[in-house]
């Protein structure tokens, strides 16, 4: 059995599956999560149009799985950007650090388990895109187009605010 399949921003670990009279899985560190667990959590009943994440983090390394229903994952590091949809109980995806995740389209009998790295650190979150951008481009110290475009189109925007005042400001002193 293939153990990992590449995505284009990680990648999939399939654990086993024992189907009997029922469905069991299992996963054991090291062999198929890449780091020592130190939480769990769950996440069910979520709200067919609701989109969560939409952070990311300095240092949590994290593997994801969708018990059940299905969910989709949109991952960003900042450089590129992908979409994955997981509906299988056995197959995770491994979510790194400094990497965005938004998840949707949760169907409403979705349960989705998390392990994590470390414990519950509000301080490791990034809840800011921009601040995301800002601090992937000097950390990784790799120059990111969507950064400048993301402070290209902020300027745009204060630009086009200010500009009523500017232009009544140049006409009152001409
Ligand atoms: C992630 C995605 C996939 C805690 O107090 N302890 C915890 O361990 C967790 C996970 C959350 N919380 C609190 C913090 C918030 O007040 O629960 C509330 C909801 O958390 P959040 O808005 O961060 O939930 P999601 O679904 O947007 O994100 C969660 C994880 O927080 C995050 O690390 O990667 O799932």
């Amino acid at each position: 059995m293939k153990k990992t399949q590449l995505t284009k921003l990680s990648y999939l670990i399939d654990i086993p599956l024992i189907l009997d009279e029922s469905q069991l899985m299992f996963a054991e560190m090291k062999r198929h999560i890449p780091f020592p667990m130190k939480r769990f959590y769950v996440i069910s009943n979520v709200d067919r149009n609701a989109i969560r994440g939409l952070h990311a983090h300095r240092k949590l390394q994290q593997v994801l799985f969708c018990i059940q229903g299905s969910i989709t994952f949109v991952l960003d590091n900042g450089y590129e950007r992908e979409e994955i949809k997981l509906d299988k109980p056995n197959v995770g995806i491994f979510i790194d650090n400094w990497m965005w995740r938004e998840m949707k389209n949760f169907t409403p009998d979705a349960v989705l388990l998390v392990l994590a790295s470390d414990y519950y650190k509000e301080s490791d979150y990034i809840r800011n895109y921009d601040q995301f951008l800002f601090e992937v481009t000097t950390t990784k110290n790799k120059f990111s187009v969507r950064y400048v475009q993301h402070v290209f189109t902020m300027v745009k925007k204060a630009f086009v605010h200010q500009f009523p005042f500017i232009t009544a400001l140049s006409k009152k002193y001409n």
